[in-house]
């Protein structure tokens, strides 16, 4: 960066270290790229202040007679509220339209993932690939009777197991089907509860293809077509459906059974995890296909031999945002950071490369990167990089490692080439990450029960008060870390057990509230003993954004444990999203309620313009599905609305009161009234 540039960063606003961020560890990357005149995230929201009209949901784009913006009157102005666009669009119209794309952007983003990953597992299934294999033959057969996929067939009048490979296959085309049929509903839907999936029935919103979905949002919301918000959120509840239901949960199921389904292991988080006398690269984005084999190729013998060879001590991985928990869950390799530390990364001038694939990658990492050594690599044909510097690889899954060994090498070569002092921060913690669905039952039901026996017992009895979902992004207009923290310790205080994924999953890894021993420190009684007999965290990392699903099969496993009501929205949990910032989190917030989860997003929702249409998803929604939105800024306010919603449900099902321990079976818990 030229005298000149460094002069005109630095005349900028500057963002104040310690209100950016709780982290230690990005505190001393944004000093350091500030002393380096080097622009960053933090920077920018002091600088570029959002737009006050976009942020009410009432500025309409969609045809060229506008913009048409729709701000609320001014306070004091009384009367009639007579704001339409050109067309006369209501601001409802126009905040529910702005709303329906970001549900079906968000829905395109996990379901397109999700297809990449059956195009993969076609290929294994093909066999037109070596360099991935079927690593959980045992989630193969469990997911196969819900793809109408038979795994058993009769013999000489006996029934016997099917051929993996013919089940593979069946499961392969059965999944990619979901994406494009014609006809019918997804498959997947009626792993929800009979009682939910009755209601989506009724309300006529079951999806009947994961794409038709999402191009039906987008023929709605254009101009001049769909002008009842309610008709509108009626197709919002559809899609985000075949994203939750959908796309998002077959791309779990089908990266669990390639490459593992998680189990519980230990590893560490934050920008300490890099090393100076090592090669570091970094892994950023979404999609395990890619990551899945730079681990197979980081750890290979052959490549740890050449980076010594090249004076290194070795290779140390990192991911960033979703690919890390992808990585973590499976391998152990410890997340660099959550989306908001990407560029100070590469801040440490100890990165040799950063290989990006989709979704929340900063385009500023290319100029940061011009700042160093760094190579960034873009992998993907639907996600390339204008500038220069960035160095495009094109993954493809029928050559994988050896693409992978490609990518690695170049980091490899790129050792020697550091120019900058390298700067790591010390800051790291021990985390327990990669629970799921099978190992909660494990830990809190048992292989012997085959339920979720033991965490309904336990909310029944009253020691756990309820579940909370907490997941979802950063986001550089709150303060770095301090939603999540915050939030999730006031609920773990109040016996309120946190599932997690994304990248507050990685905040909770960095501030060290995913470990056993955190429950003591800053748990409630009831819910510190619960983990301290099972020997989990408070806190569980259930992995990535398209990893929601588990929390929604989670849900569904404590509904068929018995003794919590016969449907989702009788449950006493709630979801959270408390630094929310992507479209993809708008769809999962939708999903979650849809589902008949009460659902608090933190910062703010573009809906303050169109009182009416906010009210209906606030309020209307939960008399038809059961769950509703909600927004609360304040993380200890918001925790407590969360944990109100969790008492509420407690006294609809009659467990509010102490009352004495009676040991219960299924048929005793199934019978209970609510
Ligand atoms: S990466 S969508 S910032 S959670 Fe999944 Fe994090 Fe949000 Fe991206």
């Amino acid at each position: 960066m030229s005298e000149k540039t460094i002069k005109a960063v630095k005349a900028k606003k500057l963002a104040d270290p310690e209100l950016a961020s709780i982290d230690p560890a990005t505190q001393e990357m944004i000093r350091r790229a500030q002393q380096l005149g080097i622009e960053t995230v933090f920077d920018r929201a002091e600088t570029l202040k959002p737009c006050p009209i976009g942020i009410q949901g009432t500025c309409c784009k969609v045809c060229a007679m506008g913009p048409c913006r729709l701000p609320l009157p001014i306070k004091g102005i009384e009367g009639e509220d007579t704001r339409k666009g050109l067309c006369g669009a209501t601001p409802n119209t126009i905040a529910a339209r702005n709303f329906s794309r970001m549900v079906a952007a968000g829905t395109a983003a996990h379901s397109d993932h999700g297809r990449s990953v059956a195009e993969v597992f076609l290929s294994v299934a093909r066999k037109e690939t070596q360099d991935y294999k079927i690593k959980d033959v045992a989630k193969l057969l469990q997911i196969a009777p819900c793809l109408g996929v038979a795994t058993k067939v009769v013999v000489d009048g006996e029934e016997v197991g099917r051929d993996l490979d013919e089940i593979a296959l069946e499961v392969a085309e059965k999944a990619l089907n979901e994406w494009g049929k014609t006809g019918g509903e997804l498959l997947y839907l009626k792993r929800a509860p009979a009682p939910l999936y009755e209601k989506w029935k009724k309300q006529g919103v079951l999806p009947r293809s994961i794409d038709r979905e999402v191009v039906e949002i987008m023929h709605r919301s254009t101009m001049g077509v769909d002008q009842d918000y309610k008709n509108i959120v009626k197709q919002c509840t559809r899609t985000s459906l075949a994203d939750g239901w959908g796309g998002a949960m077959l791309a779990t199921d089908l990266q669990d059974v390639m490459f593992g389904s998680p189990s519980p292991l230990e590893s560490e988080a934050n920008l300490g995890i890099m090393k100076e006398d090592h090669v570091n690269i970094i892994v950023h984005g979404h999609e395990p296909v890619l990551s899945e084999m730079i681990v197979a190729a980081a750890q290979s013998k052959e490549m740890i031999d050449y980076a010594k060879s090249k004076g290194a001590n070795g290779i140390q991985l990192g991911g960033m945002c979703c690919t890390a928990n992808e990585i973590l869950q499976r391998h152990g390799v410890p997340p660099a950071g959550a989306i908001l530390q990407q560029e100070l990364a590469i801040i440490t001038g100890a990165c040799e490369a950063m290989v990006v694939d989709i979704q929340c990658v900063f385009q500023n990492l290319a100029n940061v990167a011009k700042c160093f050594h760094t190579k960034l690599i873009t992998t993907h044909p639907i996600a390339r990089m204008e500038q220069e510097n960035v160095i495009h690889i094109e993954f493809d899954e029928h050559h994988a490692l050896e693409d992978a060994k490609k990518i690695v090498r170049l980091a490899i070569d790129n050792f020697q080439n550091r120019e900058k002092e390298v700067m790591i921060p010390r800051h790291k913690a021990t985390q327990i990450a990669g629970f799921g669905v099978e190992s909660i039952q494990y830990h809190l039901g048992g292989t012997f029960r085959g339920s979720y026996y033991t965490l309904n017992d336990n909310i029944i009895n009253g020691r756990i008060r309820g579940v909370a979902g907490v997941v979802g992004c950063n986001n550089a207009r709150t303060r770095h870390n301090e939603g999540h923290i915050t939030l999730i310790k006031e609920l773990i205080k109040n016996d309120v057990l946190v599932l997690t994924t994304g990248c507050s999953a990685i905040a909770c890894g960095m501030h060290g509230l995913l470990t056993p021993e955190t429950a003591p420190v800053y748990c409630g009684p009831g819910l510190a003993e619960v983990c301290e007999t099972v020997g989990i965290p408070p806190v569980l990392h259930l992995g990535s954004c398209v990893d929601n699903s588990r929390i929604l099969l989670a849900a569904t496993e404590m509904v068929k444990a018995g003794g919590l009501g016969k449907d989702l929205c009788d449950l006493p949990v709630a979801g959270s999203a408390p630094e929310w910032m992507h479209e993809k989190a708008i769809a999962i917030g939708h999903y979650f309620v849809s589902s008949g989860v009460y659902t608090v997003f933190g910062y703010h929702m573009p809906l303050e313009g169109a009182p009416e249409f906010k009210d209906y998803l606030y309020k209307g929604l939960e008399g038809i599905y059961g769950g509703m939105w909600d927004c609360e800024p304040d993380p200890i306010r918001h925790a407590h609305k969360m944990i109100a919603h969790i008492d509420k449900k407690r006294k609809e099902l009659g467990i509010d009161k102490a009352r004495d321990r009676v040991l219960m079976d299924m048929a005793d818990r199934q019978a209970l009234e609510i």
